[in-house]
């Protein structure tokens, strides 16, 4: 077996990598580890000299190489700000309102992806297999193969795949379409995505199955299946289970019986928080017995901040926040609590295992792995319950949640009212079943299955 090469627009380097990393970066470690292998991306820098002439920053760490380059100002706007930030994830996430469509960003996405091929294909050895990663890198396997390479390439988009009709918003989604056939084997998060992937492709041109369960389109061969992400439930409930910090042994008694409702990932409007909070309105409204007995906390740390409707949904929180517990606190109770702020991982797991109430409602989300982490990270004898948006992968697997249209600020309360009231044998019920998939669909699991696939195919 030849060595494993990982591609992604990101790239954890050792010092920062394993610490604090999240399931992702650790996961895909582990294989990088066990195999040996190579990493390659972008180090997160921005250089004066053009990417062209910079030279490689290559670091060795046991069997890892990692080799890193940096991109000059106009890159980054262009393929990561611009066409990969303001095009690609708002229109794969069904918000075609926020895109800012340019077709000189177009230009400098194909761009960076034919630098990075270039900058990757000497270090590639004959045996290579290589993985990429996400959306930023749709076009990479068509630039590698520009370089020469034979080697078997793999792709997996994080992120949702969305219908046709969406897609062809995008000026060039053909043009998407057919590079992404130069990969092997592309991997998607649940079927969903991966059917609406070959259904914009029937669309557009001749799609033939192939032996093997393979297709053929655009004169490439290439397989599509759904490798649902997970995680490792294990170190999630190993870093739950260790003992509180004084300052949250602190924040249980300021609690008192009060009902504690969690959510968290990165401010993104994807996330669906200002809806979340609406709906969380519409509960403090139509059910105020409750008023004084529950507290939301909105973890929420800075994402992409250089974009503009970043920045308008940040403002939009702060307001709600201002709004809502304006309308509803007293002097003795805050009904909402919004953390601008990025928490470390061990503490995140704990309070997720303080809670009782886990409110997570993406309008759109390729799997959500907090879901899965605030499932694993409970007491199995006295656990949490998860209300989940069933337009987040994890919905497919996840079907003893309380699935919720988040749109719906109504349904959103009654889930709210539901969860603050549901009996204890229930809530074990519930989270058991869960248990049970996560532990067999974890992090591990992942990576084999899709890598185990793409060596068959390979051969
Ligand atoms: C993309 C796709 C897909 C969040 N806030 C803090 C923090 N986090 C950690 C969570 C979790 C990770 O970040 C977020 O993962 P998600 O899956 O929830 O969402 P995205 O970041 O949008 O990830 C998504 C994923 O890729 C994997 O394929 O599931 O659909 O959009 O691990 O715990 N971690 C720390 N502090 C925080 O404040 N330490």
């Amino acid at each position: 077996m030849g060595r494993l090469v990982v591609v992604s627009n990101r790239i954890a380097l050792p010092d920062n990598s394993k610490n604090g990393a999240g399931g992702l970066a650790v996961g895909l470690l582990d294989a990088l580890q066990e195999q040996g292998g190579l990493w390659f991306g972008w180090n997160g820098e921005i250089s004066k000299i053009t990417g062209e002439e910079e030279p490689l920053q290559i670091e060795q760490d046991k069997n890892i190489t990692y080799a890193a380059c940096s991109l000059t100002q106009n890159d980054y706007d262009l393929y990561y700000s611009q066409f990969s930030n303001t095009v690609i994830w708002p229109a794969f996430h069904y918000r075609l309102d926020l895109v800012e469509y340019q077709r000189e960003a177009w230009e400098g996405y194909l761009h960076v992806n034919q630098l990075l091929a270039a900058k990757l294909s000497p270090l590639l050895q004959q045996n290579d297999v290589v993985w990429v990663h996400d959306y930023h890198l749709l076009p990479f396997a068509a630039a590698l193969r520009e370089q020469g390479s034979q080697h078997p390439l793999g792709f997996f988009l994080h992120i949702p795949f969305p219908a046709p009709e969406v897609l062809m918003a995008l000026p060039d989604y053909q043009e998407i379409l057919r590079l992404m056939t130069a990969y092997n084997l592309l991997g998607f998060q649940t079927e969903r995505d991966a059917k609406a992937f070959l259904a914009a492709i029937a669309h557009e041109t001749e799609l033939v199955t192939v032996e093997k369960g393979g297709y053929q389109a655009y004169g490439n061969t290439f397989h599509v299946h759904d490798y649902p992400i997970g995680i490792d439930p294990d170190s999630i409930r190993k870093l739950a289970e260790g003992p509180l910090p004084p300052k949250m042994q602190a924040i249980r008694q300021e609690l008192g019986d009060a009902k504690n409702i969690i959510a968290c990932e990165r401010l993104d409007y994807s996330k669906g928080i200002p809806e979340r909070f609406l709906a969380y309105e519409s509960f403090l409204e139509k059910y105020p017995e409750h008023r004084g007995n529950i507290r939301y906390t909105q973890i929420a740390p800075t994402s992409r901040g250089e974009v503009q409707a970043y920045q308008a949904i940040r403002h939009q929180l702060e307001t709600e926040t201002g709004r809502i517990n304006g309308k509803y606190g007293t002097m003795s109770w805050t009904p909402l609590y919004y953390l601008n702020q990025h928490f470390d991982r061990r503490l995140l797991m704990k309070i997720f295992r303080l809670t009782d109430i886990a409110l997570i409602t993406p309008l759109r989300d390729g799997m959500n792995l907090v879901a899965k982490e605030y499932l694993a990270a409970q007491d199995p004898t006295d656990p949490g319950v998860l209300i989940l948006s069933k337009f987040a992968g994890a919905a497919c697997e996840l079907t003893e949640a309380l699935l919720v249209n988040p749109y719906d600020r109504d349904e959103v309360a009654k889930a709210i009212l539901n969860a603050t009231t549901m009996s204890k044998e229930e809530r074990i019920r519930r989270h058991a079943i869960m248990m049970d998939t996560l532990s067999h669909q974890t992090i591990t699991r992942w990576r084999e299955t899709f890598l185990d696939d793409l060596y068959k195919i390979s051969q």
